[in-house]
């Protein structure tokens, strides 16, 4: 009996142990996959796209008929509790690590329930973002925020950082966290040192990032 007791003690603290380092884990951007991956939409799913932003108010349908971009996606609860959404940031076009600040405009998150589009939230208009990588309820009130990656080139060192956004009740979303240099390549560094560092981000109760040395190419 009391065996049995010890080995279920020592089973419970090994998975308390194991499990939140791992499970928890919402971004890794020492994976090579996750950091060269790009969004991509089929024809369909543009289409559809494309009609839901016709039903924008004029001012934002008639700038996306001009055209557009998908830059990611992810499934969550964004714009009222328990609702079952799908958000997409759209915007005119893919963003340029060389000119990251944008003359064109807003960068937008569109939000779908099922085929119907139920936002149509406009974000800060002075930097256009590299992709949306995932949604995640950081500040625990039910809803979802959207985390928008930035990608910046300068002197040989690509810089990454990641915003976090929360869609507001009056329509318009606002970035409440950035988190700075989440991936930083200086291995091409002309100058100085040469070096690399790759984030994980998880949320455990609160937004943590924590970062790794990773070693440049030979
Ligand atoms: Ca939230």
């Amino acid at each position: 009996m009391k065996g049995k007791l010890l080995i279920g003690i020592a089973a419970a603290i090994l998975s308390v142990g194991t499990l939140p380092s791992t499970a928890q884990v919402l971004l890794d951007y020492r994976d090579e996959a996750f950091l060269s991956g790009s969004p991509f939409y089929s024809a369909a799913e543009q289409s559809a796209i494309a009609a839901a932003l016709q039903q924008a108010p004029a001012e934002i349908a008639g700038r996306f008929a001009e055209g557009f971009v998908i830059r990611g996606d992810a499934v969550g609860t964004f714009t009222q509790a328990d609702a079952k959404e799908r958000i997409f940031l759209i915007q005119d076009e893919a963003a340029n690590s060389i000119e990251p600040f944008p003359e064109t405009g807003a960068p937008m998150l569109l939000v779908m329930r099922g085929a119907e589009p139920v936002g149509f939230e406009l974000l800060p208009g002075d930097v256009q973002y590299q992709r949306l990588v995932a949604a995640a309820d950081v500040d625990g009130d039910g809803r979802d925020e959207v985390f928008l990656e930035t990608s910046f080139v300068n002197m040989g060192q690509t810089i990454m950082s990641v915003d976090v956004a929360a869609i507001g009740a009056g329509g318009t979303a606002k970035i409440v966290q950035t988190l700075n240099e989440v991936y930083v390549d200086g291995c091409d560094n002309p100058v100085g040192e040469r070096l690399r560092t790759a984030s994980t981000i998880s949320v455990e109760g609160e937004l943590k990032a924590q970062r790794f040395d990773e070693p440049c190419p030979q």
